[in-house]
């Protein structure tokens, strides 16, 4: 399959409601920049990344996608995925400019468009060509009932309400102060019983000061996991925390490179690996970091940062994979959307990643990229 034609494109899609706001952002929209490969063969493949939908910083993606990274794969071979990661992620024109940020980003749109054409090729769904059905079913948790911008009632109504439509896991957003996020945290168990895995994400916000102090208020709540705790690099204040409290620690939807995760596994700093295939160099780099965990005997829960489209053909075909991240904000703009049923992400059908958008999100949410 010789590749003819790179382009990229720009969606911007509402978030629930108005807008959504954890502890370091708050946003209307969430911006999906892709790449679309065409083929001599008329297959073509999509493939995106996720932003906070600023169309300038979009922009600038787009345009590594059609200069930096389009040229190497002109006329190259779409099948051969993994010597094409490695041509452009190893690019050394790029090294000192971006070994992590735009270039990573832009990388990650074009890894798994050739991902879903490889699939779309072979007339089977991506995760046939990832090794096949490892569970029966991926159970999924909802992050949309739990911004630090829903006030304490409707977090309360919105949790009961998420275990009510069959969702066996939340997640609740913290890194306001530590008394207002414990208190949440008590009405949010206490409303959904202690069967629900309830997690909490603090994006990155506190110090090891505060981490600590809300971990010894939150412990007698059954946290299932406490997620980004520190600052995104931070490798030792993660094993300090690690070692010092008994919820166990998540992280990995902010590295951009598996020995950004090597490190965190190293100093024992991690116990849920959190890769995201739009952060990281696509699904190559993050099937690479599923692998280095499962070495390591820790479970992995993919981050929806691309909300879920390619995490749900990884989890349903990778053992590291335990429970997978929901936000619904752009499931419906693919033809083969990540559908949660009773808790459950259903098993795609179509043939490919799940990444090709229909015309509707085409004609509703496009921008202009350049
Ligand atoms: C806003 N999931 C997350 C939102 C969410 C972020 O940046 O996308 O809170 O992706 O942390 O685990
Ligand atoms: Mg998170």
């Amino acid at each position: 399959m010789k590749i003819t034609r790179v382009e990229a494109f720009i969606l911007h899609v509402p978030v629930t409601g108005s807008h959504i706001a954890d502890s370091t952002h708050a946003i209307t929209h969430w911006g999906v920049v892709g790449a679309r490969i065409d083929t001599e063969e008329g297959v073509s493949g999509h493939g995106f990344t996720g932003t906070h939908a600023h169309l300038p910083s979009d922009q600038l993606i787009a345009r590594c996608i059609e200069t930096c990274h389009a040229l190497l794969l002109q006329g190259e071979d779409a099948g051969d995925v993994r010597r094409l990661w490695l041509k452009l992620a190893r690019n050394p024109a790029l090294q000192w400019i971006g070994r992590a940020g735009i270039t990573t980003l832009s990388l990650a749109a074009l890894d798994v468009a050739l991902w879903d054409l490889k699939a779309k090729a072979a007339g089977v769904p991506l995760w046939k060509l990832l090794g096949g059905q490892v569970r029966d079913k991926v159970r999924a948790y909802n992050t949309d009932i739990g911004w630090l911008s829903i006030d304490d009632e409707a977090l309360v109504a919105g949790a009961r309400r998420a275990v009510e439509q069959g969702f066996t896991g939340i997640k609740i957003k913290v890194g306001s102060t530590v008394e207002r996020d414990l208190r949440r945290l008590a009405a949010v168990r206490e409303a959904v019983g202690p069967e629900v895995t309830l997690a909490v994400d603090g994006n990155g916000k506190w110090d090891l000061a505060s981490c600590l102090r809300f971990c010894r208020g939150a412990e007698p709540f059954d946290v299932f996991w406490f997620e980004e705790p520190l600052w995104h690099d931070d490798v030792k204040g993660h094993a300090q925390l690690a070692r010092a409290t008994r919820i166990p620690v998540a992280l990995g939807e902010q590295l951009y490179t598996a020995d950004a995760f090597g490190e965190f596994f190293a100093q024992q700093a991690i116990h849920w690996v959190q890769p995201d295939s739009t952060r990281m160099g696509g699904l190559s780099e993050v099937l690479q970091v599923c692998e280095a965990a499962h070495a390591f005997r820790l479970p992995v829960a993919p981050h929806a940062g691309e909300m879920s489209q390619v995490h749900v053909h990884l989890s349903y075909a990778h053992p590291a994979c335990e429970v997978l991240e929901y936000i619904p904000w752009i499931k419906d703009c693919f033809t083969d959307p990540a559908e949660v049923v009773d808790g459950h992400f259903r098993l795609p059908a179509e043939p490919g990643a799940g990444t090709t958008p229909t015309p509707q999100a085409w004609a509703r949410y496009r921008q202009a990229t350049a």
